[in-house]
């Protein structure tokens, strides 16, 4: 009987797993094409002017894509404020340098949605296409996004505990933060090249240049260079510096050359260019701009769809930053 073919077998099992994972994501291109038609140039007409503002909107807004989705989904819970009740996803310990320059735009942009499409989109699919556009409007790859997400009912700091990665954690610990978004350790490697654009602040590195002993894996140029721009004294945790120093704004693959080079910025940087495991993806697209693109869009064309919310599940928020 064909049915009990181990071959047959197989091909249930290929379906059942495919129509698996397209149940999960249920997200769709053009998913507002009817109903929102202009959505995607309105939002890049936000994100552009807001770039023209201030070249923080690009890091601040791409970084705020990654912790929405890290933590109870792609579902705009970063975005909610903390009330006198609740304290919010984005005021727990994990967020402290959650810019606020990221907030503002998708802000901006959800209100100008509004204008034109009242009820329509939600702030999640808007901060997805905002992302997107921070992205190519740094150099980065173009992609279409898939969207259809509906706002997440709940933003609590105690959700962030544990789902985001650290700049100290080992690789063990991150491929395991990210497998339990069902990414794997390419995808990561993909990802961590966002930190191409953007800035940390120097408590996050510090440890690299003055711990006893300093961190071998950094380039002893480079370390002087950051005793530079983050002396050792109380209160240099104020103070920043761009996560890839040879092209701070333009996003491009310049992330992994600089990681064969000893300058990562973060020890979790650098450690992507130590461990043998994730070293071959650095080197393959440190050399080429084409390899790197296409990994890193299907990597975050993936993150996008971690935790999509449908259903009752959600809603479409009228401002990003409240419940309704
Ligand atoms: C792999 C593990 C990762 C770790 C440990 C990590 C950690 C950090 C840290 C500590 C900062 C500096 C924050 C500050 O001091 O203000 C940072 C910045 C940033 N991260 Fe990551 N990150 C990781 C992965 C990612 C991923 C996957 C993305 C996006 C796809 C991302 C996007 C960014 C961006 C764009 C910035 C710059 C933020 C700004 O300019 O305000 N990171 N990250
Ligand atoms: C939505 O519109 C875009 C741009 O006009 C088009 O490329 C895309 O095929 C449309 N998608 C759907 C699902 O209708
Ligand atoms: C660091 O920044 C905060 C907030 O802007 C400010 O209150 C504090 O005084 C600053 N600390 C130092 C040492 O400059
Ligand atoms: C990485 O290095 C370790 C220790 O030298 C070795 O056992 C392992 O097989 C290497 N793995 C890869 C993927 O090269
Ligand atoms: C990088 O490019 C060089 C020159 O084209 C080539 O020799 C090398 O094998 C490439 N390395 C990787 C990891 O793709
Ligand atoms: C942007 C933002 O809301 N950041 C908050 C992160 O958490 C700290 C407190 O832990 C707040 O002071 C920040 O405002």
């Amino acid at each position: 009987m064909a049915w009990s073919s181990p071959w047959s077998c197989t091909a249930v099992l290929l379906a059942l797993a495919i129509s698996a994972q397209l149940g999960a994501s249920a997200l769709t291109r053009g998913y507002y094409n009817r109903t929102c038609p202009n959505l995607e140039s309105i939002v890049r007409g936000v994100v552009t002017q807001k770039r023209d503002a201030t070249i923080r909107t690009m890091g601040s807004t791409i970084r705020l894509f990654f912790h929405d989705c890290f933590v109870e989904g792609c579902d705009g819970s970063v975005l909610i404020e903390s009330t006198p009740a609740n304290t919010a996803e984005r005021d727990a310990e994990d967020n402290k340098s959650l810019a606020f320059e990221g907030f503002d735009t998708v802000n901006a942009a959800k209100a100008a949605v509004e204008a034109a499409c009242p009820d329509t989109v939600s702030c999640a699919d808007i901060l997805t296409i905002a992302t997107r556009d921070a992205i190519v409007l740094s150099g980065g790859p173009f992609y279409p996004v898939e969207l259809g997400r509906l706002d997440g009912l709940s933003s609590s700091a105690s959700s962030v505990t544990g789902q985001l990665p650290h700049p100290t954690h080992t690789m063990n610990q991150m491929v395991a933060i990210f497998r339990a978004q069902g990414l794997t350790m390419s995808h990561m490697v993909a990802l961590s090249a966002a930190h191409t654009v953007g800035l940390a602040h120097c408590d996050k590195f510090s440890d690299r240049m003055y711990g006893s002993p300093a961190d071998p894996t950094l380039n002893p140029k480079y370390a002087s260079f950051l005793r530079s721009e983050c002396p050792a004294v109380a209160g240099s945790s104020n103070l920043t510096v761009f996560m890839d120093q040879a092209t701070p704004a333009e996003f491009d693959n310049q992330y992994f050359r600089n990681l064969q080079d000893g300058g990562g910025l973060l020890a979790s940087d650098q450690l992507l260019y130590t461990d043998n495991r994730t070293r071959p993806n650095v080197d393959a697209w440190a050399n080429s701009t084409a390899a790197f693109s296409k990994a890193f869009v299907d990597a975050i064309v993936r993150l996008g769809r971690v935790g999509a919310k449908s259903g009752s599940q959600g809603n479409i928020r009228k401002q990003c930053d409240v419940f309704n």
